[in-house]
C-alpha cells in the first residue's frame, strides 16, 4: 500500500525540481534556506559541504541544495550541478568589496554546460537591512546582468532575518516553472 501511495504521489503530487543555492560565504544562503523552510532564523555556522531541504510551494516540490561558499569550496560547486533546474544566487549587498568576485563566479557558472537545464536565475540581494547596502537595482548593474541573454533573471531584494522579499523570490521561481 505504501509503495502504491508513493507511486500515486509521484504521478499526481507536486512536481519535483532541483534548485541550487550558491553564493560566497557569509552571503546568507543557509539563513535564507531555513527561514523559508521553518519560518525561523537559525544560528548558522559556515557550511562545509551542503544542506539539502525540501520546500513545497504552489504545487511544486523544490529540493533546495545550499552549497558552502568559502573560497576553497567554490571549485566544488560544479559537482552539484547535475540535474539542477534552477539557480538561486545569494549576494551580501553590504559586502561591496566582494561583488566583483561573485560577478565572475555567477557568469562562470551560468556558462557551464552541466547547467543546460537551468532556464532562469534568481538573485537574492540579501542584507538589505544593513545601512549602506547596495540596492537591488545597483546589484543588477554591478553584476552586469543585462549581458545575460540566454536565460531569465531577476534580482529580489531581501532580508533573511525578517524574511522580507523571500517569498516574492519563491513566487517568481514557481511562475518560471508554471510558464515553461
Ligand atoms: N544583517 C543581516 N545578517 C544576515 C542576513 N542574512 C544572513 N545574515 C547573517 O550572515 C551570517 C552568515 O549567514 P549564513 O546563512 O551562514 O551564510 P552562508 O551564505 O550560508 O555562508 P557559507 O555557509 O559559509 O557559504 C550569519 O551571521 C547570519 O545571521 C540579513 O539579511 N541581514
Ligand atoms: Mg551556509
Amino acid at each position: 500500500m505504501g509503495f502504491l501511495m508513493s507511486k500515486l504521489w509521484n504521478l499526481f503530487g507536486p512536481e519535483e525540481h532541483k534548485v541550487l543555492i550558491l553564493g560566497l560565504n557569509n552571503a546568507g544562503k543557509t539563513t535564507i534556506l531555513y527561514k523559508l523552510c521553518l519560518g525561523e532564523v537559525i544560528y548558522t555556522t559556515p557550511t562545509i559541504s551542503c544542506n539539502v531541504e525540501e520546500i513545497v510551494f504552489k504545487n511544486f516540490r523544490f529540493i533546495m541544495w545550499d552549497i558552502g561558499g568559502q573560497e576553497s569550496l567554490i571549485s566544488t560547486w560544479s559537482t552539484y550541478y547535475t540535474d539542477a533546474e534552477f539557480v538561486i544566487v545569494v549576494v551580501d549587498s553590504s559586502d561591496v568589496e566582494r561583488l566583483s568576485t561573485i560577478t565572475v563566479e555567477l557568469h562562470k557558472l551560468l556558462s557551464d554546460k552541466q547547467l543546460s537545464k537551468v532556464a532562469a536565475v534568481l538573485i537574492y540581494a540579501n542584507k538589505q537591512d544593513i545601512e549602506g547596502s547596495r540596492t537591488p537595482y545597483e546589484i543588477m548593474q554591478l553584476l552586469n546582468l543585462t549581458s545575460i541573454k540566454e536565460l531569465s533573471w531577476r534580482v529580489q531584494g531581501c532580508c533573511a532575518l525578517t524574511g522580507a522579499g523571500l517569498y516574492q523570490g519563491l513566487k517568481w521561481i514557481s511562475l518560471i516553472f508554471k510558464t515553461r
